[in-house]
């Protein structure tokens, strides 16, 4: 307690802002050993190792007068003796059981916690019972006043904005704050919110359905600050839809085509719509789109969406994927299994969809994430506990509930199977072959009578 106290008023105050980890591995984690092992040894399987966006944003809203340190437990141990008045914790709900362990052992030694992030946005009151404040939602307000209640012996159990963030007024991320040699990748993020309400996304839970933008000088800005320290130029949009305003997009595309970047963005199907968007992300060095698929099987789409957006695009999905590559743009597509109109037809299904079309797939388990309808629907159908809480398991790799028309050994061995078939050698040659001959294609288009590129 007097460690506590000496603490309270150690000014400047010296603040740890944690990135948790279940185990120091770069890849993904599932508690299925065969499918772990595939994560930890394949080498084909396109994977994104990013400091964490959410500290450097946090890190960002810190007064400067402040010692501050960033610890990423995926590439380095905590010492929990280290002199800290106050440690911030952000989790997702994979995250979570370790973020409150961590934030139990610091409050164990008089060191102030704090805890944020989506998990903790949904379940504030589980995450108060690990900690002394929790922040919840968009920390960018709250976390400068919090810093200073902290200061004068006043922090409150609660922090929450009391509406959506001015993303105007978001600062440009620390990147000086991480080490350029550990990351392959820097995060930005353009915008926040998404109307589309798929019944299993708790992204908009924390950000709500209206799409907030930061202008084009604010995202070059940010491009601006971390080009001072990345290595490669490489750069992931954090977004979770980044196209849907189609106006700006177009306008940042042009704006960041002199800073020879290379890009992956996440968006929607709908953009193979759009061609002169998509030469615009060509051109402005997007090498990736991570597509949200979702499912394969019509039944599924209808279900997750009210207004049934996703559906309308299902038949065009092989032709959407032909068109982005025709671009030179690579797809990366998200699909989940253990929909409740899935069998286990569906990862030979699933893995042949991305084989025929030469895509790279990214493959989750369905996972009813606190705060989701999907959630919801299962308690009331009496297949999930309402007070189910192994966040271990939610790491879309494992498990949670009993699908409809399979075990869940199935869903692990199903999903496996999948992993397996899309990352072999010689799968991985055949999608480099057709993209060398779509850049080759792009090239004739560019220097014969074709719409040039
Ligand atoms: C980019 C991204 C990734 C990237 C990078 C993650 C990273 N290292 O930063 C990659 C691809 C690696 C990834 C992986 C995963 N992801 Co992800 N990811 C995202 C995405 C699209 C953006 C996250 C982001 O950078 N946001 C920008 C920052 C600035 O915003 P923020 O995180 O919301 O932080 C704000 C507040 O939450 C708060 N805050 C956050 N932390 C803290 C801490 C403190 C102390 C304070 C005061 C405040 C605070 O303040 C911040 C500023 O306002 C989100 C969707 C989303 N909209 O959040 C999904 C999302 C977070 N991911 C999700 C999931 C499920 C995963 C995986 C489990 C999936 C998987 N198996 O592949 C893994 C888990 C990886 C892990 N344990 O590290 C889910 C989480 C659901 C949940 N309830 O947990 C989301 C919400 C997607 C969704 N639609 O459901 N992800
Ligand atoms: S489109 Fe993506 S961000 Fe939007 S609601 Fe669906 S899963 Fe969430």
């Amino acid at each position: 307690m007097f460690a506590k106290k000496l603490r309270h008023f150690s000014n400047p105050m010296k603040i740890g802002l944690i990135y948790p980890s279940r185990s120091r591995k770069r890849t993904y984690t599932s508690s299925h050993p065969p499918l772990q092992h595939f994560f930890d040894t394949n080498p084909y399987i396109p994977s994104f190792f990013l400091p964490s966006l959410s500290l450097l944003t946090i890190a960002a809203c810190t007064p400067k007068e402040h010692e501050l340190r960033l610890i990423d437990e995926r590439i380095e141990p905590i010492d929990f003796d280290a002199p800290f008045d106050i440690v911030g914790i952000s989790i997702m709900t994979e995250q979570a059981r370790r973020g409150y362990e961590i934030a139990e052992e610091f409050r164990k030694r008089g060191v102030f916690t704090v805890i944020g992030g989506i998990h903790a946005s949904i379940l504030a009151n589980e995450a108060k019972k690990h900690c002394d404040s929790v922040v919840v939602g968009e920390g960018e307000s709250s976390w400068p006043v919090l810093l200073k209640d902290f200061a004068q012996g006043a922090a409150r159990p609660f922090y929450r904005s009391p509406e959506p963030f001015d993303l105007s007024l978001s600062p440009a991320p620390r990147y000086d704050l991480v080490d350029p040699n550990i990351y392959p990748f820097f995060p930005v993020q353009t915008t926040r919110g998404c109307p589309l309400d798929c019944s299993f996304c708790s992204a908009t839970k924390i950000y709500g359905p209206v799409y907030r933008l930061k202008s084009i000088a604010q995202v070059l800005a940010e491009l601006d600050a971390l080009l001072k320290i990345s290595i490669n130029r490489k750069v992931v949009f954090n977004d979770d839809n980044m196209f849907l305003n189609r106006a700006q997009s177009c306008e940042l595309f042009r704006a960041i085509t002199p800073l020879r970047i290379k890009y992956f963005a996440e968006s929607d199907v709908s953009i193979a719509d759009d061609e002169s968007l998509l030469r615009l992300m060509a051109k402005s060095g997007c090498v990736t789109v991570f597509v949200g698929f979702e499912s394969l099987i019509a039944e599924n789409l209808n279900a997750i969406q009210p207004k049934k957006w996703k559906l309308r695009f299902l038949e065009k999905y092989e032709a959407a994927c032909a068109k982005i590559q025709e671009y030179g743009i690579q797809v990366l597509g998200a699909f989940i299994l253990g929909f409740d109109h899935d069998d286990s037809a569906v990862f030979e299904r699933t893995a042949e969809f991305v084989l025929k079309n030469h895509i790279f797939g990214q493959f989750h388990i369905l996972t009813p994430f606190p705060g989701t309808r999907t959630r919801d629907e299962l308690v009331a159908q009496g297949r999930l506990p309402n007070d189910d809480d192994n966040w271990d398991l939610y790491s879309c790799f494992d498990p949670v509930f009993t699908p409809k028309y399979m075990i869940k050994e199935d869903l692990s061995n199903g999903l496996l199977h999948i992993y397996e078939s899309a990352y072999t050698k010689e799968a991985y040659e055949k999608r480099s072959r057709h993209m060398i001959q779509m850049f080759r294609n792009l090239r004739l288009k560019s220097t014969g009578n074709l719409p040039s590129f």
